[in-house]
């Protein structure tokens, strides 16, 4: 199913009240041209709808293997609903790609099973700079305006089932 000019923002319902709502934002620092301006627009977006800027609390790690780590991390000791991952792994001549994304997949995966805290997927897998900058404020939009709806929406979906 291809997924190129679908975007998050023209198929959700509604946004829910964010009053009050926490956010932790972890960061890879590998692609940080790309990494930068994804936070930014999860960021900009949050702060759009109505999220305190002092209820966004941003960390950085190396790579995107750590957000695993990252994220545990935050959602352990942050005082925060819901944790965006931010990474972008881009395709290179070794296989290196494939088990860095496997394993983030499958550890950011785990840890949103586990977790009582949503952990939203805001991980890039391409097999290029361009794509990755068609998707970070390019042709295909800011991938992190999605990734914040999608935390607004999980953070909201625990409450609603804590009430
Ligand atoms: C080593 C590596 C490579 C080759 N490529 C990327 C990449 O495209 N994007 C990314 O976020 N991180 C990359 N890394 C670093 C790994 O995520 C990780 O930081 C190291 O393997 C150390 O654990």
């Amino acid at each position: 199913m291809s997924t190129q000019n679908f975007n998050l923002l023209n198929n959700i319902k509604a946004i829910p009240d964010t009053t009050n709502m926490r956010f932790g934002i972890v960061v890879s620092e590998w692609n940080n041209n790309i990494t930068d301006i994804l936070l930014e627009g999860a960021i900009e977006t949050l702060k759009a709808n109505g999220v305190d800027e002092s209820n966004i609390t941003v960390s950085y790690v190396p790579g995107s293997f750590e957000l695993i780590y990252g994220a545990a991390q935050m959602i352990k000791h942050g005082y925060i609903d819901a944790v965006i991952a931010i990474g972008c792994v881009i395709r290179g001549d070794t296989p290196h790609f494939d088990y860095i994304c496997e394993a983030t997949s499958q550890g950011l995966g785990q840890l949103n099973a586990t977790s009582d805290k949503p952990v939203i997927f805001g991980l890039l897998t391409v097999n290029s700079l361009e794509q990755a900058q068609e998707r970070a404020g390019g042709r295909l939009g800011n991938k992190g305006n999605e990734f914040a709806i999608t935390a607004i929406k999980m953070a909201d979906y625990a409450w609603q089932l804590q009430k």
